[in-house]
């Protein structure tokens, strides 16, 4: 008893020094594939203020933006090496390294956002999150990209017919592959990267997504159509290099992981409040704007539907069954 009443403040006060000792001076780089003027900005914004007032302004994080540190899977590729601390890329573009991403872009899998947030955020999203370690990544958060609309300079869409033809470009993935062949169009695979000197050039006639990428990304300079297809809602991942990850200290991880989750409150309010005044100014930059008809919609559903099954080998069938038990449960 005695000596634990002497003990106890000793061992307090060492505690509390290394506690202190065990944040470091560090800048972390973040990669992104979008402008900064995207609301990943403003995500990455409050990420970096939350890491900064948590660590007495030691770890500063830093937004890179347009590809500068390489596209999306250049960039994981980096965190994988442990050359680059971190990325926010969507998961489609990940779905050669892990293919059980191919989920999240099953075509009209989601109805809405906050179906899309139940399930990243929940059980469902830290399973996946769990499949990234084995590959050296640490998953953080999930963001958002959001629901993708078809654009092209051709025509617009009003009915499924209105797509064939099309040379669009798709993530490349086989789940964007197979729904576009499905939807009639011919899909061209390339990086984000490329898709804009490959619209300016008319190598293709068009793009898909949310209307906050394209209007950062300036596509309206050269698409003349946004026709509101919604048909597949992408999350962005917030990814640490598991790497560099190991050699943080605990404290150094805590403060990284709870600030990529207030940078993802921010960057959804962001990304949500900003489609309406992104749409607006698409449109005076001179782009028709369409919305598709239920009915049309509900035709493109049917048409990609079989997608679903063709590609179970490749995301698992498990995984497939596992969301849609989750949606089924969150529509009762
Ligand atoms: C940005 C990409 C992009 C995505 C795409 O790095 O490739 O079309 O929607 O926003 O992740």
């Amino acid at each position: 008893m005695k000596k634990f009443a002497i003990l106890a403040p000793v061992t307090l006060a060492l505690l509390s020094v290394s506690a202190h000792a065990q944040i470091q001076n560090r800048t972390i780089r973040v990669s992104n594939g979008v402008n900064d003027t995207h609301p990943v900005a403003t995500g990455v914004k409050a990420m970096a203020e939350c890491a900064a007032n948590r660590s007495d302004g030691k770890l500063k994080i830093q937004g890179f933006w347009s590809a500068a540190l390489g596209d999306d899977v250049a960039a994981t590729n980096a965190l994988r090496s442990g050359t680059l601390e971190m990325v926010i890329p969507s998961s489609s573009a990940l779905v050669g390294m892990q293919s059980a991403l191919g989920v999240f872009d099953l075509p009209f899998l989601f109805n809405n956002e906050k179906e899309a947030d139940a399930v990243l955020d929940g059980a469902f999203g830290r399973n996946i999150s769990n499949k990234m370690t084995s590959l050296g990544l640490v998953n953080l958060a999930y963001w958002e990209n959001g629901f993708r609309s078809v654009t092209n300079s051709k025509r617009p869409i009003n009915k499924m017919e209105d797509l064939a033809g099309l040379k669009i470009r798709v993530i490349p993935n086989p789940i964007y592959l197979e729904t576009f062949k499905a939807l009639k169009t011919n899909p061209v695979p390339m990086p984000f990267s490329e898709v804009v000197p490959a619209l300016e050039t008319g190598a293709i006639d068009g793009q898909e997504n949310p209307p906050v990428t394209i209007e950062t990304s300036k596509m309206y300079e050269v698409q003349d159509y946004l026709s509101f297809s919604r048909h597949i809602y992408t999350p962005f991942m917030v990814m640490y290099s598991k790497k560099l990850w190991d050699r943080l200290s605990k404290e150094e991880q805590k403060i990284i992981s709870d600030c990529a989750v207030v940078g993802r409150d921010a960057q959804r309010k962001a990304s949500r409040t900003r489609t309406d005044e992104a749409v607006a100014a698409l449109k005076s930059h001179g782009m028709k704007v369409n919305e598709i008809a239920p009915a049309e919609i509900a035709k493109m559903r049917a048409a990609v539907k079989p997608v679903y099954e063709q590609q179970a080998k490749t995301i698992g069938q498990t995984n497939i069954d596992q969301i849609q038990k989750v949606l089924e449960g969150l529509r009762k």
